[in-house]
């Protein structure tokens, strides 16, 4: 697909689990100029009744299928990671604008095919879904960062915490699912490669499924000699719970400090703490989704690329051999 010339860009929705539906919403309700035309899952039941939300939704069996529908400008990929190379290459080839759900893909071979089958399309068509860097706060810190004004940033501290996880969320899926924010967000703020991981297993909660270790800690060192930390508690039992601090030469800056709504009710005081990542981060869900279909309309990519994508998938590769060791672990990008 080159420029469009339709006034609203036709989207397919490929997944429509928690994230898709949530997307699908966010099409229909939120987002300008986009149109949700067909929504794919492998639940047909579950494709179904998102559709049935929606007039003129109509459900496509087969997710290929979807790709391929010449009434189909674009493509929103919130399938497992397991399919997202199959389905991105069918994009790819379709000629058709992905913003395709972290994790891209499980592991670096796929991600760099990925990489690969996009340049030798020579245009560019993939953004990947590391929402993060359409947050206000997230945005802020980054403006401050780029400006100088902060001087040369040496740490960051994270802080992931969601409250709750299926007892199906593993150990891996704490690095490729959750951690991945981090290592995407860590190269976008210091502008560098992570060139070493190390996950270290502190005792787990009492309330993680049996065998898995929850919390993590992960330690990151950045190519110009920075650091940053992680912790990743995906069964804090409180609630959804991101900050990031980074401290710099001149200063230092905080996102997520104070994301709730200040609160007085039954003698208590304090703020909110959401429930998910779909209440704190809606505002960056919306910026990105809007962000996508404006640029898939201009026949342009902007945000985190496929390259983005893969390097993630290479620090997550490291970081679970980290944390099957205990020992740091070097990061090799082709
Ligand atoms: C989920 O897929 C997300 O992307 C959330 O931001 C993260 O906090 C959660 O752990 C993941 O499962």
């Amino acid at each position: 697909m080159t420029q469009m010339t339709t006034a609203s860009l036709r989207v397919g929705v490929i997944g429509v689990g928690t994230m898709g539906a949530d997307h699908a919403e966010r099409l229909v309700r939120r987002v300008a100029n986009a149109t949700l035309v067909a929504v794919a899952d492998h639940d047909q039941a579950r494709a179904s009744e998102v559709a049935a939300r929606y007039d003129g939704v109509h459900v496509v069996a087969d997710p290929l299928e979807l790709i391929a529908d010449p009434g189909i400008d674009a493509v929103l990929i919130a399938s497992p990671g397991v399919v997202h190379e199959e389905q991105v290459l069918a994009c790819l080839a379709e000629g058709k604008y992905a913003l395709c759900e972290k994790p891209m893909t499980m592991d670096a071979e796929s991600s760099l095919r990925l990489v690969e089958a996009e340049r030798v399309g020579g245009r560019p068509l993939v953004q990947v879904g590391f929402m993060r860097r359409f947050d206000p706060e997230f945005l802020a810190m980054k403006a401050m960062l780029d400006s100088g004004e902060l001087g040369r940033p040496l740490l960051v501290h994270n802080v992931h915490r969601n409250k709750e996880v299926p007892d199906t969320f593993r150990s891996e899926m704490i690095v490729r699912d959750s951690l991945v924010h981090e290592v995407d967000v860590c190269r976008w703020l210091f502008g560098e490669e992570i060139t070493e991981i190390t996950v270290l297993s502190p005792a787990s909660t009492s309330h993680a499924a049996k065998g898995v270790v929850d919390p993590q800690i992960a330690i990151f060192r950045m190519e110009g000699g920075g650091m940053a930390t992680t912790e990743v508690f995906v069964r804090s039992a409180i609630g959804y719970e991101v900050r990031c601090e980074v401290s710099a030469e001149l200063g230092n800056a905080t996102v997520g400090a104070d994301s709730g709504v200040f609160v007085r009710s039954a003698n208590a005081w304090g703020g909110t703490i959401p429930d998910d990542f779909r209440v704190r981060f809606s505002a960056a869900f919306d910026a990105e989704v809007q962000n996508w279909v404006d640029a898939s309309r201009r026949g342009e990519v902007m945000g985190p690329t496929s390259y983005d994508g893969y390097a993630a998938t290479v620090v997550c590769e490291a970081a679970l051999q980290s944390l099957e060791t205990g020992a740091p672990a070097k990061v090799v990008l082709s």
